[in-house]
């Protein structure tokens, strides 16, 4: 493994599942951490825990990375402050509702297309130029999903913002060809996280059956899947990772029970 310390990194949807779980990574890889995400109090004793176990810097940014403006600023101000930034992780996203396409909500398409798409793609473009300019070894890592490769029933949505951040990393890989960074997209499987409970508006019933009769992927995975990606040497780009459950052979082919 390639040594990050003192590499700083920037984290999106850190308050919660598998952001939080790279944060805790990262941290005791003795990287310094910005981490995002709009529930302040989560972001700020995470980063004071991370603080006081791994010695590393942490600092907590509220941020909505549907709100271009902020992102905006957000980005400006690391600038102004000559912050280097070698690592991206663009993990904020969610998903809203199973309802077919025919009768879904278009608030809950809104809410997803414009926070897995266009946040994404806000953070890029604000982050990357910085990361290009400072760092020796830039990294962004997109977190899409198992379901941008095939969709599923009630899924379609959902899916589609998935196969876009598939499509908008390999868009970055190819602009950036002639530089030194790496763009990889990590496409989980089914993580035991908030994520069914924010899909179903906090149904917490609904949400436990995703995950019943199967052991699920847990954050730490995919965390430990985004450590390996970042601990490669600089001349090694691992361009996408798929990574499932064993139980779980594609985006709807889930065994349950023995
Ligand atoms: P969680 O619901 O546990 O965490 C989602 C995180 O994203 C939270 O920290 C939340 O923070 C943040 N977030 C949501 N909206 C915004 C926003 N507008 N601005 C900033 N932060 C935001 O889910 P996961 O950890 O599972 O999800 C993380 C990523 O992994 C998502 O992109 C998801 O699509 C993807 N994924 C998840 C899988 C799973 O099965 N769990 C499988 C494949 C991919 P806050 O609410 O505080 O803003
Ligand atoms: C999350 C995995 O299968 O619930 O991206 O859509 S799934």
């Amino acid at each position: 493994d390639v040594s990050l310390e003192g590499q700083t990194a920037v984290i999106t949807g850190a308050s919660a599942g598998i952001g939080e779980a790279c944060a805790a990574a990262l941290a005791h890889e003795k990287v310094n951490l910005i981490l995002c995400a709009r529930r302040e109090e989560k972001i700020r004793n995470l980063a004071r825990q991370l603080e006081e176990t791994y010695g590393v810097s942490v600092r907590p940014v509220v941020l909505d990375v549907r709100d271009r403006k902020a992102v905006k600023e957000f980005a400006s101000q690391l600038s102004s402050e000559g912050l280097g930034i070698d690592i991206l992780v663009n993990n904020a996203g969610l998903a809203r509702g199973k309802d077919p396409l025919q009768s879904a909500d278009m608030d809950d398409w809104d809410e997803m297309i414009d926070t897995n798409v266009k946040g994404l793609l806000y953070m890029t473009r604000g982050i990357a130029p910085l990361m290009l300019e400072s760092s020796s070894a830039p990294l962004i890592i997109n977190i899409g999903s198992i379901a941008g490769m095939q969709a599923y029933e009630g899924g379609g949505v959902y899916c589609a913002t998935k196969a876009a951040v598939g499509m908008i990393s390999d868009g970055l890989r190819i602009d950036t060809v002639s530089s030194a960074m790496r763009v990889c997209n990590i496409r989980p499987g089914l993580a035991e996280t908030e994520f069914s409970l924010v899909r179903f508006h906090g149904d917490n019933d609904k949400a436990q059956k995703v995950y019943q009769d199967l052991e699920p992927l847990y954050a730490g995975d995919i965390a430990d899947a985004v450590r390996y990606v970042c601990t490669r040497p600089s001349h090694v780009q691992i361009s996408q990772l798929t990574i499932m459950p064993t139980r779980q052979a594609s985006g709807s082919v889930v065994h349950r029970g023995d």
